[in-house]
């Protein structure tokens, strides 16, 4: 217990300092790492260049050839954004100006190159813990920088799946900078690809990436939310709502609505489509209304079967899944949160508009349209036994 408020304390202070927390170990643990590191130069090396939420980087589904090393640039952007229709503004901490960071893909067995970079623009110490990496806190001890630095991390993607990565720079910096918008995900792909659980290969003709966050905006005395004038200004006042355990947003993308209207998601019939959802710190329960999960990986972990059919699937706080849907009706679907007060009332909720001329009346139809109640309809309500 000691040790943890010596670490909490130790983490608050840097962050007060504006410094990289002192960590004798990394060194070391960087000496090591250096001197084991095997030389990649033999590999194919690519360059990728992120693409901001809910889209993704070009990439194949099937890998061509050998394991690669794929290499990103990822700035670090704290910045004021507005995450409501109301106008409610929260100092956001970002991994690329976006809430959530952008999707990296991979496939298994290549190497993920990371550049982190923190501006000198920002205030506070930053860095980048990978689910889907091995050792050394997920990267997060690797890669601890103050404003003005930058860092490059190599991890081996060893397993293939969706998988969450976030901020987290120890004590309660970690929870907040991680619900101030500090979080992603990177999906490794199969080699092969995709498949179901007979091992038949499964393609999607376009991948959108949701990540889903929930937000805590302190209230003054009236209720109303509070602005700050930077981040440090909110913390105390952030912490203590984060502490109630009572999000005020719970969103895709980033704001209430950031997924709907002029900018809701788009497809058409016959298309499949895979989604892949995060939520980096609290359970979400992911359902397409008018739709099903054809294929859903709710784990996201592409060596275990697929679910079929599902209606609803669940994602852990703390992990990313998939799911795979091909459209077969033309319309407006709305993809959310099957919490519904989370979704209707806290903005948890995506529109997918699904483009096509032809309404398949085998699936469904309406002999008889809305209108006044027939006398011949039979009103007795059904029996008790
Ligand atoms: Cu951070």
């Amino acid at each position: 217990m000691k040790s943890i408020t010596a670490a909490l304390l130790a983490a608050v202070a840097a962050f007060c300092l504006g410094a990289a927390p002192a960590r004798a170990d990394v060194t070391q643990l960087v000496g090591r790492t250096l001197q084991q590191a095997p030389d990649l130069a033999s590999l194919p090396h690519q360059k990728v260049k992120l693409k901001r939420p809910p889209f993704v980087h070009e990439h194949e589904q099937v890998a061509k050839g050998g394991p690669r090393v794929v290499q990103f640039t990822l700035p670090i952007v704290e910045k004021e954004v507005v995450i409501d229709g109301e106008g409610t503004r929260m100092h956001a901490m970002t991994f690329g100006g976006s809430i959530p960071g952008p999707l990296m893909v991979v496939h298994e067995g290549d190497y993920v190159e990371l550049t982190l970079v923190n501006p000198a623009t920002n205030t506070m110490v930053h860095n980048i813990d990978f689910h889907a990496a091995t050792g050394a806190m997920g990267g997060g001890d690797l890669t601890v920088i103050a404003p003005g630095q930058e860092v490059t991390l190599r991890w081996k993607a060893t397993r293939a799946g969706t998988f969450v990565y976030h901020c987290a720079p120890g004590g309660p910096m970690t929870p907040w900078h991680v619900v101030a918008g500090m979080q992603g995900a990177v999906m490794v792909l199969p080699r092969d690809g995709l498949k179901d659980a007979d091992g038949k290969p499964l393609h999607y003709d376009r991948a959108y990436y949701i990540g889903e966050t929930e937000f805590y905006i302190p209230r003054d005395a009236k209720g109303k939310f509070r602005h700050y004038g930077s981040h440090t200004e909110g913390m105390a006042d952030t912490l203590d709502a984060m502490r109630t355990l009572t999000p005020t947003h719970v969103v895709f993308n980033g704001a209430v609505g950031a997924l709907t209207g002029d900018k809701a998601l788009t497809s058409k019939v016959g298309e499949t489509v895979l989604l892949v959802h995060s939520q980096a710190n609290r359970d979400s329960r992911p359902h397409l209304i008018g739709g099903h999960g054809d294929y859903v990986w709710e784990d996201g972990k592409f060596n275990n079967p697929p679910h079929r059919d599902l209606e609803t699937w669940f994602i852990r706080g703390g992990s990313a899944g998939a799911a795979l849907y091909t459209f077969r009706q033309p319309g407006t679907y709305v993809y959310l949160n099957h919490n519904l007060i989370e979704a209707i009332l806290l903005g948890a909720a995506a529109q997918i508009k699904v483009e096509g001329e032809q309404w398949n009346h085998d699936l469904m139809t309406t002999p008889a349209p809305v209108g006044a109640i027939k006398p011949t309809t039979d009103l007795s309500l059904p029996a008790a036994n």
